[in-house]
């Protein structure tokens, strides 16, 4: 058993470890004057039993530590203890973490939730965002990052220095911006006033900027010019390869050797086709299953796919051949010439359709959800989602409400299975595809109770079918007519049944909203 005193001596550590955080807990009495009395600010809006609160504590400790010496405090609120600050600051799930420059102008963080990240992120908060520089400073800062981004262009030139710094606001979470009106300098670097030259770790080592000064157009020019000719798929830039709008080229190899000589095999074909398909590795080892999504088998690598990413779709290259550049660049070159179709992943169409929910797969999709006049609501499930198990019987529910003569159809589709044509963001999805109006579905964003399905099914769809009111046309035509005067009385008594159904689907959708997934969010993330 241990001693008294150890356990003493343990409680005197712990208390020592946690006065010495450098994490400011701040309350609804302090905040204000902190995010005032500092002109920069991160804040985290946590509660105490969110997992991936916890899982971010050590690495907002190491950031704080790291950041003091640079006078940026880090800072945290229990939103289980000051609710209203929290809800002042629209703070939905946990974490939330944001970027406050006094109390008033406040940004979301956008940063990954590791010390290093942090740090890096908070550190080019805290620069202006275009540095001035020199002769002095110009060859160090243009090492400094991966990416950063130089302007030359005249001392009176100040509507290209207006521009620029424009520019450089928008995109300062991604890159950093210097400038410099020394002529010299842009003569040395062999560019014309007003220019910019985007300096990188990779590939060229540098891209050159000279049309006319635009923010969109110095906008696009820096977002292309950053992505690495052959770059790494991962957590962290997933998304960005999916907001470029261009197909994305997928080399999955299982190790880092692997990856590094493939991608210099393919970086030929990478250069022949830049801006208009990304080429980029992927770890197969990491995130093998995500060669399920683009239709290649998840056990044989090294393996090679294109996914169009705006409409979704897959072209995964024989995985029975061997990457070359010859064999992957006729490929590809087929894949731009529009001589390949895509693949389509699909459970069989079902011989007959057993509940009242209708089954889609993508071989039927066309057919049950585009191709009538019928209202369609659709769900985007996946078999592991416990949100969508949760809705099921509801569902069901739902569907036997709507008889086969109604114009409504209320279907559901496996997404993990069925290669289908709508980008979903988590599961489960519900879009109401309204006759008429098919090319453009409506997303469901409400609580998942039967009362307001029904209620976005009438509101949203071509016949405005409702439910309930085909119930009580039933009833009434049953019922003997109602004496004079009861007709109105039974109004009342529905509105307040109505109304008792709405409270409770807003106490619902609260309780949702607190007992779901750490991060607040309702959805099971893709
Ligand atoms: C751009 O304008 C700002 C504000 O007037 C000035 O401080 C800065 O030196 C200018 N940048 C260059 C490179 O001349
Ligand atoms: C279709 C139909 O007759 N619906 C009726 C249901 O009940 C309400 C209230 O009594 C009526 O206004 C609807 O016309």
């Amino acid at each position: 058993m241990a001693s008294f005193r150890s356990i003493a001596l343990g409680l005197v550590a712990a208390a020592a470890i946690a006065s010495a955080s450098d994490v400011h807990e701040l309350k609804k009495d302090t905040f204000t004057d902190f995010v005032k009395s500092h002109d920069l600010v991160l804040a985290e809006f946590f509660a105490p039993w969110c997992g991936h609160c916890k899982a971010l504590a050590p690495e907002y400790e190491e950031a704080a530590t790291t950041l003091k010496e640079k006078d940026i405090p880090l800072a945290k609120i229990d939103c289980t203890e000051e609710a209203d600050l929290c809800k002042d600051y629209g703070v939905e799930g946990y974490p939330t973490i944001k970027v406050f420059r006094g109390p008033d102008n406040v940004q979301a963080y956008s940063g990954a939730r590791k010390a290093p990240a942090i740090i890096s992120y908070m550190t080019k908060q805290a620069l202006p965002a275009v540095s001035v520089l020199t002769s002095e400073t110009l060859e160090e800062f243009k090492t400094s990052d991966k990416v950063v981004v130089v302007g030359y262009f005249a001392a009176d030139d100040k509507t290209s220095n207006t521009t620029f710094a424009e520019a450089a606001e928008t995109m300062r979470d991604d890159y950093l911006f210097g400038a410099t009106n020394d002529a010299a300098l842009g003569d040395a670097e062999g560019v014309k006033q007003p220019a910019i030259v985007l300096y990188k770790s990779f590939d060229e080592g540098k891209d050159v900027f000279e049309e006319k000064f635009d923010k969109e157009a110095i906008s696009k020019f820096a977002k292309t010019a950053a992505i690495p000719l052959v770059g790494e798929v991962g957590p962290e830039t997933y998304a960005g390869y999916m907001a470029a709008g261009i197909p994305l080229a997928y080399i999955f190899a299982e190790t880092p050797e692997e990856r590094a000589e493939l991608a210099e095999t393919l970086k030929p074909l990478a250069q022949k086709h830049k801006g208009a398909i990304s080429f980029a590795t992927i770890d197969a080892k990491s995130f093998g299953a995500h060669a399920g999504n683009l239709n290649l088998e998840v056990d044989k690598w090294p393996a090679f796919a294109i996914q169009e990413t705006v409409k979704n779709q897959k072209f995964p290259f024989d995985q029975n051949k061997k990457l070359t550049h010859d064999d992957v660049g006729a490929f590809v070159q087929d894949f731009v010439d529009g001589k390949i179709e895509p693949s389509i992943k699909s459970e069989p169409i079902p011989e007959k359709q057993e509940g009242p929910v209708q089954v889609v797969v993508a071989n039927n999709y066309k057919e049950v959800v585009l191709d009538n006049d019928h209202d369609v609501l659709l769900e985007f499930y996946a078999p592991w989602c416990g949100h969508c198990k949760a809705l099921a019987p509801k569902y069901e529910e739902l569907a036997a409400m709507y008889p086969s003569s109604s114009k409504v159809t209320v279907a559901k589709v496996d997404a993990t299975a069925n290669d289908v044509p709508d980008e979903i963001q988590g599961f489960p999805t519900i879009k109401l595809f309204p006759a008429g109006g098919k090319d453009e579905p409506i997303t469901y964003s409400g609580s998942r109770t039967i009362e307001d399905l029904a209620e976005f099914i009438k509101e949203n769809g071509k016949y405005k079918v409702d439910a309930y009111e085909g119930q009580n046309e039933t009833d009434e035509a049953e019922s003997a007519p109602l004496p004079e005067g009861m007709g109105e009385a039974a109004k009342a008594a529905t509105e307040v049944v109505k109304s008792a159904a709405s409270e409770a689907t807003e106490a619902v959708k609260t309780a949702a909203v607190d007992t779901d997934g750490d991060d607040g969010s309702e959805h099971d993330e893709l």
